[in-house]
């Protein structure tokens, strides 16, 4: 009875303090604090680019501006409707800061054409414009044309909008102070719609977004999504078969569609468009603070490649923060910060946007602006024992490398061994990627997994340490150094890192009903290299039936402890679906053009003097 009440008076206060939180939240409206208008700003090449400025009512002070790029629409539109929100954080918002939305080229109300992760143009002359020009030419006139500014200026973005955040740094504004590229994309082949040249086709539906041109400044959305009738993805996408039937849904005024279907390797129409590479050539003056999540299924690429290569080039104020996260939850304000069954902790999130994101924002663009903000060049959170570290760098300075092999009996070892193991790998039964039936815009949940029911199956190499008589933390990258071999001539190589509970691992509220968190297999880093990429991106080459090969997959950076009493475990598979897309398993030219009868069930082979080389924490 007693658990009843309290649980009773517990939802009570849950109930009254959220009511209150509310009210408070709610309390506070832009419309009473901000004016806005809506400007076109024409741009060097003549295009308008559609721009809504908040300002505070409060004239008593000069503000520095907040701006944000985005494809995904600066609405509402219309001088009588507001946003409920504006600005990077609520702290910042209710400061007072004059906050810019921008249509990028091409999209909703601004002109032009839309281009896909357009690419930069170096020593760009006259009329010639990209997203660098087009920032480089919106702050001009904002700084010239907007009333009550310190002429300072602030950009952020997360995902796309981080790219533009990024972009904004090439060839930047004088005024432009601080940027903030979060999630940011670096490049389509290795972020989002592939990785390591495997074509996600869980993004699939996604392609309607950023595919069909409009034919003028638009308010309402000029795509929509084909209706699937289907709300299992995997099911769905097994009955379609080969990519090419899915024309039946985007014809050729999907021009993405078209782009990813004619470009399969890495070539000029991908390398040109990634972003890293130019920021590599420029000395970046702006103070960047990247952020990104350590379960962002979107862009985990784009934040590592953007903080490590301006740290390489440039000597400008530049640091990292990775949390927790899956795509963008840092900006939320959610209380309790989960990724699917795992939890993390409290207020995550809100002690970012108030003690991390205000003083960097804050510091370049009203304080002094000296570089001395008191942050840390690294803030990471360590997944495994759930608690904030900083660093002087990335990766800490303090690590050495440690080599696993995938050893006979299904042991992650310290030795090298003959041998091998081997599994059949049919296309037609491929293994999921996630357990939950869902159709999804953008994969998400399963970076943090239970991955038991992969463990389970015949076709998935599962490789596991004994239980750890000690913490063991993880920290940077995860290379695995796989010699494998199939019977058939093309092959996807799936790594996965997890981490094993122990049996006495307690359920959390977000334990999914149907599971227990003893034994729980929690995914922490996987990764997949189509293997016709395995050594050149650009250059596909077919397998050897039944030769020995070097497949090397560089897993994204982690900082996990592994703690006493965990276990940890390597699973290798060939199939992750509908994650990606299947491999025909016989080498074809171009998979999108592959037919059904092009794939096969193939035999495949991973030896034990393959090697999982990770960075251990001293
Ligand atoms: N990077 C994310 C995304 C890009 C393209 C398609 C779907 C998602 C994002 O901008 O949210």
């Amino acid at each position: 009875m007693r658990s009843v009440r309290f649980i009773l008076l517990r939802s009570i206060v849950l109930l009254y303090t959220s009511i209150m939180f509310s009210q408070e939240a709610d309390s506070y409206t832009i419309k009473e604090h901000y004016t806005k208008q809506e400007v076109d700003i024409v741009m060097r090449d003549g295009v308008k680019l559609h721009t809504t400025i908040y300002s505070p009512k409060d004239t008593s002070k000069k503000y520095p501006i907040l701006m944000h790029r985005t494809p995904y629409s600066s609405r509402p539109y219309g001088k009588d409707e507001f946003r409920s929100k504006i600005g990077p954080n609520e702290f910042l918002m209710k400061e007072g800061n004059i906050i810019v939305y921008q249509d990028v080229r091409g999209r909703w109300m601004s002109e032009g054409v839309y281009d896909n992760m357009r690419a930069y143009i170096p020593g760009k002359k006259g009329k010639q414009f990209d997203e660098a020009s087009d920032t480089y030419d919106t702050i001009d006139w904002l700084v010239k044309n907007v009333s009550n500014t310190n002429k300072k200026v602030g950009i952020w973005g997360i995902s796309y909008p981080g790219f533009y955040a990024t972009y904004s740094l090439l060839d930047a504004h004088p005024a432009l102070k601080a940027v903030s590229p979060q999630a940011c994309i670096g490049d389509f082949f290795f972020d989002d719609f592939h990785h390591n040249g495997a074509y996600l086709l869980s993004y699939w539906r996604a392609t309607a977004v950023f595919g069909y041109e409009k034919t003028k400044p638009t308010t309402e959305s000029w795509y929509t999504f084909p209706d699937l009738k289907s709300k299992d993805q995997y099911q769905f996408f097994l009955d379609a078969g080969p990519l090419s039937t899915l024309d039946r849904y985007y014809k050729e005024d999907n021009v993405f569609w078209t782009q990813l279907k004619e470009h399969p390797n890495y070539d000029e129409f991908w390398q040109k468009r990634g972003i890293i590479q130019h920021l590599k050539n420029q000395k970046i003056k702006p103070a960047v603070m990247t952020v990104g999540g350590l379960f962002d299924a979107e862009d985990l690429y784009g934040p590592f490649e953007t903080y490590e290569n301006i740290e390489k080039q440039s000597d400008n104020y530049n640091i990292m923060v990775f949390g927790p996260w899956s795509h963008g939850d840092w900006a939320r304000t959610k209380k309790r910060q989960a990724i699917g069954n795992v939890y993390f902790g409290d207020d995550l999130s809100l002690n970012f946007q108030k003690n991390v994101e205000t003083p960097f924002f804050n510091h370049f663009l009203k304080g002094d602006a000296d570089g001395k903000t008191g942050l840390p060049e690294i803030q990471i959170f360590d997944t495994g024992k759930k608690e904030w570290n900083s660093y002087e760098s990335w990766p800490p300075a303090n690590v050495e490398k440690k080599t696993f092999y995938l050893s006979a009996n299904d042991e992650l070892s310290g030795k090298s061994g003959a041998g091998a193991s081997e599994f059949i790998s049919d296309p037609k039964k491929p293994v999921p990627y996630s357990e939950d039936v869902k159709m999804v815009f953008t994969p998400r949940k399963y970076m943090t997994d239970d991955q038991r029911f992969a463990a389970r199956r015949p076709d998935v190499l599962v490789f596991e340490t004994p239980v750890l008589t000690e913490d063991m933390t993880l920290s940077g990258e995860v290379l695995a150094k796989l010699k494998v071999a199939t019977t058939g001539t093309d092959a996807d190589w799936v790594v996965k890192l997890i981490d094993v509970y122990p049996n006495d691992a307690e359920d959390t509220e977000e334990t999914q009903q149907y599971l227990k968190m003893a034994n729980y297999h929690m995914m922490v880093r996987s990764e997949v290299m189509r293997g016709r990429f395995r050594n050149d991106f650009s250059k596909p080459e077919p397998f050897v039936a039944n030769q020995k090969t070097d497949v090397n997959i560089k897993l994204q950076d982690i900082h996990h402890t592994f703690k006493k009493g965990h276990k940890i475990q390597i699973q290798v598979q060939s199939t992750w679906f509908p994650l990606i897309d299947l491999n025909p398993q016989t080498y074809v030219p171009n998979i999108f053009k592959a037919a059904a009868s092009d794939f096969t069930k193939q035999t495949h082979k991973v030896y034990h003097d393959s090697a999982i080389e990770v960075m251990i924490l001293k």
